[in-house]
């Protein structure tokens, strides 16, 4: 059923997962932006209850979440993992809030509207009470793609390789990342735990678990909900996601087909000029965008932009992009922007 409560124009909202990466984030971008919330609550397991987040120049009390946590609420943002969001989804709805998701959860469900505010804000209009913010690495290829396809006739294929930061993983892989590199340093044995193999000092070509033909879960993704966020079926993805031992910022290698003409100068002239895209790109003089140098940023930086001479229509180009942030945080909260009236 399409939702059709009101949304008054200083919502309560809700932080569910505040302790996270993505949601001490989340509180961080509502404050920066001032969005303009009656009251903030922070929820997490019972784990967390008790103790605080600052916000705002003071410090919000972490409750522990329960179904009753979502009364007088009008809006949650949801980073706690798919089978929390599972397990919260009714209780959310239920109460008359949005909830905005950050997890897998429920993003290929027909009535679930998956956006990312400069590509398919369009899709807003028929949400039934639950809006999915998708995968990160997807929000960071579609963002540049979006303009770029739409001064080419659409896209035809993408081959794309990321390198995903350990924050992706969360806290624990960040300081997995973290332990790990000073073991290595100090010839001690390394302690792995939070991710498959070895991170520090390697890459592994693999996030998430197997799913079909050998590909794994992450790389799935990057193919349906491109699709889905571009309302294209016909747009074919095939990708490899390979985690490195950066911190913070995913960077995405993309060779793109276009159904038409665009050169690398109108590309760039495209870029330069699309909201939410930030050019930094000349090649003689060494500039482009690297990970380990864009923490905290907002937008998705474009380098390295160059004609692909394998394909007719073909692009080069690198992606970089904070992933908590656009690829989380920032995309959610500007989800619950688009729903102020
Ligand atoms: O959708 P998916 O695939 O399932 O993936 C979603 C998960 O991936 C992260 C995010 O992790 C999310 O949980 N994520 C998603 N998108 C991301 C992106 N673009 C992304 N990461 C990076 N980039 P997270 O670490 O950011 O957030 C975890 C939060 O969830 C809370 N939580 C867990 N169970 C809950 C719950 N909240 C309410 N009810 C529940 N039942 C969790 O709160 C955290 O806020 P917490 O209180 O459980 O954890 C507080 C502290 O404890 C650490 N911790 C977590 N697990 C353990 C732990 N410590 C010890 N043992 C553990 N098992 C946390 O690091 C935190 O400091
Ligand atoms: O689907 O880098 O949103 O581990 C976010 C974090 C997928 C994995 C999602 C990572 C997850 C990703």
């Amino acid at each position: 059923m399409p939702w059709n409560k009101e949304m008054p124009a200083n919502p309560v909202v809700a932080v569910a997962g505040a302790t996270g990466v993505v949601g001490r984030e989340m509180l961080k971008v509502l404050e920066q932006r001032d969005f303009p919330a009656s009251k903030v609550k922070a929820l997490a397991s019972a784990r967390s209850a008790g103790t605080t987040l600052p916000f705002k120049g003071g410090e919000l009390t972490v409750e522990e979440m329960t179904p009753e946590s979502f009364e007088g609420v009008d809006i949650a943002l949801f980073s706690a993992g798919a089978g929390v969001s599972r397990q919260f989804r009714q209780a959310v709805v239920d109460a008359g809030c949005v909830m905005i998701d950050n997890s897998s959860a429920f993003r290929q469900e027909k009535d679930v509207p998956l956006v990312v505010p400069e590509v398919n804000a369009h899709d807003l209009a028929w949400h039934s009470g639950v809006i999915a913010n998708p995968n990160c690495s997807t929000i960071e290829m579609v963002v540049p793609l979006k303009a770029l396809a739409d001064a080419a006739g659409g896209i035809k294929r993408i081959v794309v390789s990321t390198y995903q930061a350990a924050s992706g993983a969360g806290m624990k892989a960040m300081n997995e990342l973290y332990n790990q590199t000073k073991q290595f340093l100090a010839g001690e044995p390394l302690t792995i735990e939070a991710f498959s193999d070895q991170i520090a000092f390697n890459v592994i070509p693999h996030i998430d678990v197997p799913v079909e033909d050998d590909y794994y879960k992450e790389e799935w993704k990057m193919v349906v909900e491109t699709k889905k966020i571009f309302g294209d079926d016909s747009i074919e993805v095939a990708p490899t996601c390979v985690r490195v031992p950066v911190l913070r910022c995913h960077a995405e290698s993309v060779n793109v087909e276009f159904n038409g003409p665009i050169s690398p100068e109108k590309a760039k002239e495209v870029l330069a000029a699309t909201e939410g895209v930030t050019l930094e790109d000349d090649c003689a003089n060494l500039v482009y965008p690297m990970p380990g140098l864009k923490q905290g940023t907002d937008d998705v930086y474009v380098g390295r932009v160059r004609i692909d001479r394998t394909v007719e229509n073909g692009l080069a180009m690198w992606f970089v992009m904070d992933q908590i942030r656009k690829g989380a945080a920032l995309n959610a909260v500007q989800i619950a922007e688009r729903l102020l009236p």
